[in-house]
């Protein structure tokens, strides 16, 4: 078996029983492409057993995820049905690994987008946009990973939750953010801290989903997180508050 298939058998059986596994690359040569090829294909896995592909996740797109993590690079994950949770609803901690949850700023298709585009035409593609929070579940160990390894397993990608959709023609280059635990502030930013506006996120989204035919109407694109992530533990209730956008909200069982 060569190792991108053996390495996306790994990664996606990590992720379908929630167990920490050892990085990749400490043992075995893995380059950027074929990284992306590992998340390929163990997504393919997830499609064959029922789900199916709902979007795309960018990350590492703000200074502050990069420093937290230790990467430099914005990279890209799937999103899938089975990954989004219901806005209100409750996370059940036992299927993740170690997670945590970071704000974002969601992006919902009404066109396919795909390739160079500029940042008004991926705003003219844009159905709506809503506050939402990305659950982020290293599957390895410690948390601890290079580039490879993250972008291998899903680029983090382990759950998403979004509230209210809201008109795109609206001014979101500067809004506040402020993710809550329990009723206290624990992260807050601005979305301009994602690649100075989230529209570049798209443009960016639309260039690296085109290996995969593009973005496409009812797709949700997550823009990335604007500030660092938080860890989750079992009783704790999150909210985020996007300015004029409105609240998302979990809680964590
Ligand atoms: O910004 C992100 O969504 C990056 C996810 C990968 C790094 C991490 O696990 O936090
Ligand atoms: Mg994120």
């Amino acid at each position: 078996m060569n190792d991108i298939v053996k390495f996306a058998e790994i990664v996606d059986e990590a992720a379908r029983i929630a167990k920490a596994i050892p990085q990749f690359t400490t043992s075995a040569p893995l380059g950027v492409d074929e990284a992306y090829d590992v998340q390929a294909r163990s997504i393919e896995r997830r499609l064959a057993r029922g789900e199916s592909l709902v979007g795309v996740k960018m990350g590492l797109t703000s200074r502050a995820k990069m420093i937290q993590v230790g990467v430099d690079e914005v990279i890209w994950g799937r999103l899938t049905d089975a990954m989004r949770l219901e806005e209100g609803g409750a996370l059940s901690k036992k299927r993740y690994v170690h997670p945590r949850i970071e704000p974002e700023l969601a992006f919902l298709m009404k066109r396919e987008l795909s390739g160079d585009v500029s940042a008004a035409e991926a705003l003219s593609a844009v159905e709506a946009i809503a506050p939402a929070m990305e659950i982020i579940d290293s599957r390895y160990e410690n948390f601890k990973f290079a580039l490879p390894d993250v972008i291998a397993d899903n680029s983090s990608s382990s759950g998403f939750v979004v509230g209210n959709w809201g008109r795109p023609d609206q001014d979101f280059s500067n809004l506040g953010i402020v993710m809550e635990v329990d009723g206290r502030a624990v992260q807050i930013g601005s979305t301009a801290a994602i690649l100075g506006h989230p529209t570049r996120s798209l443009v960016a989204a639309a260039r690296v989903a085109a290996c995969i035919g593009g973005l496409k109407p009812g797709w949700i694109v997550l823009a990335g997180g604007a500030t660092a992530a938080h860890p989750l533990s079992v009783g704790q209730h999150v909210r985020t508050i996007i300015q004029n956008l409105g609240s998302v909200s979990i809680s964590i069982t």
